[in-house]
């Protein structure tokens, strides 16, 4: 798939907000500063469409991209940022299980991990929702480039383990926003999901 046009259209802080378009949505989810919004930019070949910023937690709402003018990248408010106090802590949680739960239109969801992490015990419990809303998802091992080439084999293993369980998740696919190692991988994925017939 070719990316033809890119446009930031809303931010979403209230769930009543969600475009009413009949769109498909790809929505991204992660910890805070895992690297949504590098991903996005790195998919849509832009530098900085989506906000990626050293100030870990700053995107507080849903980002809506319309690509193509055909479907929605919908970039989620990253959790578990420890300075962010717990009020807005949990209603950020509160607007994304919302949305998770009451999205038709929602095609498939990239749960993003740290390559050099473990899955947290906050993103196993986000999968666990995706799997209870019975949404398929696909894990993204982020900034790959930071680990040495030979130990790749072994934490992709590891992270297929972790996931092993839920049968919702589609693949687990190493991915750099620096390098581009994973892109077509996560591309095919999405497109065959966004183009599937319901
Ligand atoms: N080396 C390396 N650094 C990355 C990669 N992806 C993101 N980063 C860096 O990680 C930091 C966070 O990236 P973002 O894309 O802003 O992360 P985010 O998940 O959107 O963060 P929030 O919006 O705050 O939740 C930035 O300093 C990026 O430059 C990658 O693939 N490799
Ligand atoms: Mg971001």
């Amino acid at each position: 798939m070719k990316i033809t046009s890119a446009e930031f259209t809303t931010g979403v802080a209230n769930i009543r907000q969600l475009p009413k378009e009949p769109y498909k949505e790809v929505a991204f989810l992660g910890r805070s500063n895992v690297g949504k919004s590098s991903l996005i930019n790195k998919l849509l070949n832009r530098k900085a469409l989506a906000r990626s910023s050293s100030d870990p937690g700053k995107t507080r709402e849903l980002n809506y991209y319309l690509v193509n003018k055909m479907f929605y990248f919908v970039d989620l408010p990253g959790y578990g940022y420890a300075k962010v106090p717990e009020q807005i802590r949990s209603s950020w949680g509160k607007l994304i299980e919302q949305y998770l739960k009451g999205r038709e239109n929602l095609s498939l969801v990239v749960q993003l991990i740290d390559s050099r992490h473990e899955p947290t015990e906050l993103d196993l419990m986000m999968v666990g929702w995706l799997e209870y809303y019975e949404i398929p998802f696909v894990v993204v091992m982020t900034k790959s480039d930071k680990l040495p080439r030979s130990k790749m084999p072994m934490y992709v293993k590891n992270a297929k383990a972790a996931y092993a369980r839920f049968s919702f998740c589609r693949d687990v696919i190493p991915f750099s926003s620096i390098t581009g190692e994973g892109k077509p991988e996560l591309f095919g994925m999405i497109a065959r999901h966004i183009t599937a017939a319901d």
